[in-house]
């Protein structure tokens, strides 16, 4: 049957278009999106409307109101769900705002363990905005996974929220592991995977109850969007996190979900190419006479290497490095850069550079930085896809440049 034939009455586009045996590349391109059979839009329309008409009191055709449901980011969710190999997804207006939803579903004295360098943002959250809202944060080293175990409450702890690789120091968590601590404490274990993406690393796989994203990184991939998404398998979990959303309402309106969904159709091969590049610029720097320590996960010199390797495909496109000198000397360094844009974010196309210290993590009390190795002169990468040579150049020049 031609999809033109599909009833036009139907909701649309179908929730449960994940086409799971399809390749990741296909899905990418296709999940949640079938032509639209009213018109045979290839490309799924920006439904940019806030309300829907309702034949009679009662009745709908799958919509009412956007802030409930709005069928561009239907697809956007459906197709997140399926390249996460999850069942439903949630959209929302930034990785801020999925984190902060997923938090509501807590109670006053419910305990978070959660790694101790997550993004300066999402610690933020936790302490000020959360904690005064009594729910109970321990920060652990999550890549020691009998301090892990070890700050679990039974009965009160409910959720271990893992970020891996972490910002900005792409530790490498071992997510199976963590799975089995939060089972056995009947919490869930909810991953933050926005630095690995589906196509290198498939939480849900591996136990996770729920997968969260920035999807502003490199689900849109294009630094022109900020948004967020939760995606689970656990329907009790998904029917909280949708009553959460519509009751909340920080959702991402049409246009922000068509910019993702374009963005998500070149994932698997922006990664790819992401990942080239990194992959030779760790080894330019580990190589440099003026680099105290270069952080990815993708050397045999990182520390958690064997765990990076056994859960991810591939090592994505974010390194971190120690200049050696002062922070004068590494905001000279960020700020000699010309094809590296001094910028917080990450994910894009374009190169970007930061000092997590002062900009990406300054939220983050430089005590608490300092015991979890985010040095001052810490420099993190995000690495695009413009040519290597460029890139390689535009670093060995900000060296000479920053002396
Ligand atoms: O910025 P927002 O879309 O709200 O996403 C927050 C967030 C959540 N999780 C991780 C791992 C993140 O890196 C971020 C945002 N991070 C940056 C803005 C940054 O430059 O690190």
């Amino acid at each position: 049957m031609s999809v033109l034939d599909d009833d036009p009455t139907a909701p649309w586009p179908p929730r449960d278009h994940l086409i799971p045996d399809r390749a990741f590349g296909t899905r990418a391109i296709h999940a949640g999106q079938p032509p639209e059979p009213r018109t045979g839009a290839v490309m799924v329309p920006i439904y940019q409307t806030s309300t829907y008409v309702q034949p009679a009191v009662g009745e709908h055709l799958g919509y009412e109101y956007s802030r409930t449901g709005n069928p561009t980011r239907a697809a956007l969710e459906t197709c997140l769900a399926s390249l996460e190999g999850a069942t439903y997804g949630a959209c929302f207006s930034s990785g801020s705002a999925a984190t902060a939803t997923l938090l509501h579903s807590l109670r006053p004295g419910d305990h978070v363990i959660s790694s101790d360098d997550v993004y300066g943002g999402t610690y933020r959250q936790f302490n000020t905005v959360f904690a005064p809202m009594g729910i109970e944060f321990t920060f652990v080293n999550m890549t020691n996974v009998d301090e892990v175990r070890a700050a679990v409450r039974p009965g009160t702890t409910k959720l271990l929220w893992v970020e891996t690789p972490t910002n900005p120091l792409l530790k490498c968590v071992d997510i199976a592991a963590m799975c089995d601590i939060a089972r056995a404490a009947s919490a869930m274990c909810v991953v933050d995977n926005t630095f690995a993406t589906p196509y290198f690393q498939q939480p849900m796989a591996l136990g996770a109850t729920a997968v969260v994203h920035s999807t502003t990184k490199y689900v849109g991939g294009h630094s022109d969007v900020v948004g967020g998404a939760v995606v689970t398998s656990d329907e009790a979990l998904a029917n909280e996190i949708f009553r959460l959303q519509n009751g909340i309402g920080a959702t991402p309106g049409p246009q922000d979900c068509f910019l993702q969904l374009r963005g998500l159709k070149t994932l698997h091969l922006r990664m790819q190419a992401h990942e080239a590049n990194a992959t030779a610029l760790a080894e330019f720097l580990s190589e440099h006479a003026e680099v105290d320590k270069v952080l990815y996960p993708g050397l045999d010199s990182h520390p958690q290497h064997a765990v990076a390797a056994k859960q991810m495909s591939g090592f994505g496109g974010m390194v971190s490095f120690e200049l050696k000198g002062d922070l004068a000397r590494a905001e000279r360094f960020v700020a000699s850069c010309k094809v590296f844009s001094l910028a917080e974010s990450l994910g894009g196309v374009e190169s970007l550079i930061e000092l997590p210290a002062a900009m990406t993590h300054a939220s983050v009390p430089p005590d608490v930085r300092k015991a979890i190795g985010i040095a001052d002169g810490l420099v993190r990468l995000s690495v695009g896809v413009e040519d290597l040579t460029d890139l390689r150049d535009d670093l060995a020049e900000a060296f000479e440049a920053s002396r």
